[in-house]
This record gives structure tokens, C-alpha cells and sequence, in this order.
């Protein structure tokens, strides 16, 4: 496995000469993040990304985003033009080292949670998605602003990218999703960079948005859009995971042995009786997840892509951008490279 982090950027306030230290820390996953979605990103951006990476030992090789613009997920407007700049900005990516995109095919929101900053008894904060905090809001009436929502989005935009949505429904979007992958995957191929999809988080429908990528049925069908390795998951175990009826490490074993997992995101989640969840710290016992199990299924499938600690809480006083201080994600990436130190040698030796 190629250990990973994700960096902000020059304005996020964990640096790379912090991230550096952190043992094993190999690759750098970023994007640039100033070009808004259906823009040809500037070479100069991705240049000046690459050296950053390089003047401190790290590679700049994940991107995580590049977004997809609504009316390709849609299917109305310029697609095959806002296609074309999505392939042109993986030829740019790839042309500056980049091996495997993240991306996602969520209307409208990426991830959803009610509340950024939960405190755990034991004083940390973290994100969580309660049901309780989610009862009687209604994104067409009220003016919601939930945490990690895209804010650039004005309530009537909100409203009528709500009803679109609606309109095409979860087959819509599938046939979006594949007309989009045709176009892109052979881009993929061409330049040697993996694609690897976000699953919706959480992976059900919110507010009667459809929501596509939630299960193996769905992990399934999205695979066999275009049988390639370029067309791969970004497996998040906490995005999956908090659907009690995903059998995460299951998924794992199957895909990983299946050689389409370009990326793990690795994190646990705590359920909750009533289906809320909270995240927890990395460790199996904190959570839902069993971390050891997921583990183990992506050695002894012989997992080499990259891995990333997912969501930290904050900890030890840090302030930041929520889920993504320095002081958990190293905990949680020293606790997973210590899993597979554990796997890798109890294989070899068996
Ligand atoms: C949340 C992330 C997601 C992810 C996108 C990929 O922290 O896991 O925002 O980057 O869904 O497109």
C-alpha cells in the first residue's frame, strides 16, 4: 500500500513539512481548488503543487476532486463539453505525476452530517450525523445550511437543482454516470491514471435526492459500466460503513481481489440505534468498524494502492478545518501502518 494524506493546499494550516514527518507518509492528495467545477485547471497550479510535494520528500500523485459538474450528473446543457474539460484536466494531472482521481457522483451535496463539532465525553470534537438534528427540515421550504454543504449555492439554485434531480431520478442518473465513465475512462487509460469513485456518504437518499453509489449491488453495476482498472472505487469504510447493511470488510476482499480499489479511505464510524452515526477515532474498538478485518482482506488480497487516514477528530486543542486536523489523522495513519505491519509479517511468516 502507498501511504497517503490529504493537503489542502497552501492555505490549509497543516503543513507539509508537518505531514512529512508523519512515518511512511508517501503521496500527497489534493486538487486545485481555486477553479470552479467545469474549468480547465492551470498547469501553473499543478506545477507549483508538484514542487511543493517534491521540495519536501512527498509525491503529489491523488487528486481528490476533481468535482463533476452538476449538469453532466444532470444531463442538460453543454455535456459533452463539460466532458471534454473533465478529460483534459486528468491529461493535465497525469502530465504532472497524478495516478488516480477522486470523485464522486452526488447530487448537489457531498457529504452530509447535522453537526461538526460533537464533544465526546472524553473532550475531543467530530463530526456526526444525527436523525434527531435532520427531523422536519425540508431543503424545498426552509433555507438549510447543513455542515459540509457547498455554500455557493443560493436557496432558489438549492431548490431547483432539487427538483431537476427529481425529475431524472436514480435511473437518470445512472445513464448520466455512464455516459460520463464511456467518455472518461478511455482518457484514463491513454494517460495511466486510475479513477476512483467516492461512494455517496452517507449512501442513502437525503431529503429524496437519489443516491447511487451505496452498496455492493451498486458497486456492482458502476464496475461493470466499463470493465477496466482505470474504473475503480475509492473504497471510504466510514461512507459505506454507516449502513449497517454494508458488510464493509466483505466489499473489501471482493473488489481488492478484483484489482478495483485504487484508493482506500480509511476511518471508523460509531452506529447508533436509530441509524445516526458519529465518527469515531481510527480504532477498531471505538467504533462500528473492525479496522483489523478490513486490514487484513486488502493483504491478503495483495492490496498496492493508495491509503489515506480519513477524518480525524480534533484533539489536543487543534483548531482547523473539521475532520481534517494533523494530531488524529497521523494517530490514524500510524494505527493503520501498524495493521499492515501486523498482517504483512503474520502472512510472510505463517
Ligand atoms: C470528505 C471526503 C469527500 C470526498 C469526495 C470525493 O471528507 O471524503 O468530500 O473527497 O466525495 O469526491
Amino acid at each position: 500500500m502507498k501511504m497517503s494524506f490529504r493537503w489542502y493546499g497552501e492555505s490549509d494550516p497543516v503543513s507539509l513539512e508537518y505531514i512529512r514527518q508523519i512515518p511512511n507518509m508517501k503521496s500527497i492528495v489534493s486538487a486545485v481548488y481555486d477553479v470552479k467545477p467545469g474549468e480547465v485547471w492551470p498547469e501553473e497550479s499543478l506545477a507549483k503543487m508538484k514542487k511543493q510535494c517534491d521540495d519536501n520528500g512527498l509525491i503529489f500523485d491523488v487528486v481528490e476532486s476533481i468535482p463533476v459538474h452538476e449538469d453532466i450528473k444532470l444531463g442538460r446543457g453543454d455535456v459533452d463539453k463539460l466532458i471534454d474539460v473533465y478529460c483534459e484536466n486528468i491529461r493535465r494531472c497525469a502530465k504532472y505525476g497524478v495516478k488516480c482521481v477522486t470523485y464522486n457522483f452526488m447530487p448537489v451535496f457531498d457529504w452530509t452530517r447535522t453537526q461538526l463539532d460533537k464533544v465526546a465525553p472524553d473532550g475531543s470534537t467530530s463530526l456526526v450525523m444525527y436523525w434527531e438534528q435532520m427531523k422536519g427540515l425540508d431543503p424545498l421550504k426552509d433555507d438549510i445550511h447543513l455542515p459540509g454543504w457547498d455554500s455557493s449555492y443560493t436557496q432558489d439554485e438549492v431548490r431547483e437543482l432539487i427538483t431537476a434531480y427529481g425529475e431524472i431520478g436514480s435511473e437518470g442518473l445512472w445513464a448520466n454516470l455512464e455516459r460520463f465513465l464511456k467518455k472518461v475512462i478511455p482518457v484514463c487509460e491513454e494517460c495511466d491514471v486510475r479513477m476512483a469513485i467516492h461512494p455517496d456518504d452517507p449512501p442513502y437518499p437525503i431529503f429524496g435526492l437519489p443516491r447511487i453509489i451505496t452498496d455492493e449491488a451498486a458497486l456492482d453495476r458502476m464496475l461493470a459500466i466499463v470493465d477496466s482498472p482505470a474504473n475503480s472505487l475509492c473504497l471510504c469504510t466510514g461512507s459505506l460503513g454507516c449502513a449497517a447493511s454494508n458488510d464493509v470488510v466483505a466489499m473489501v476482499r471482493k473488489y481488492s481481489a478484483m484489482d478495483r480499489i485504487a484508493f482506500m479511505h480509511m476511518r471508523n464510524i460509531l452506529i447508533m440505534p436509530d441509524g445516526s452515526f458519529e465518527e469515531s477515532g481510527h480504532l477498531s474498538d471505538c467504533g462500528s468498524l473492525d479496522m483489523y478485518e478490513i486490514t487484513k482482506a486488502l493483504v491478503e488480497t495483495g492490496f498496492d494502492g493508495y491509503v489515506r487516514p480519513d477524518h480525524g477528530r480534533m484533539i489536543w486543542g487543534e483548531t482547523g478545518k473539521p475532520g481534517y486536523g494533523l494530531y488524529d489523522r497521523a494517530l490514524g495513519a500510524a494505527y493503520i501502518n501498524g495493521l499492515f505491519e501486523a498482517c504483512e509479517k503474520s502472512i510472510r511468516n505463517a
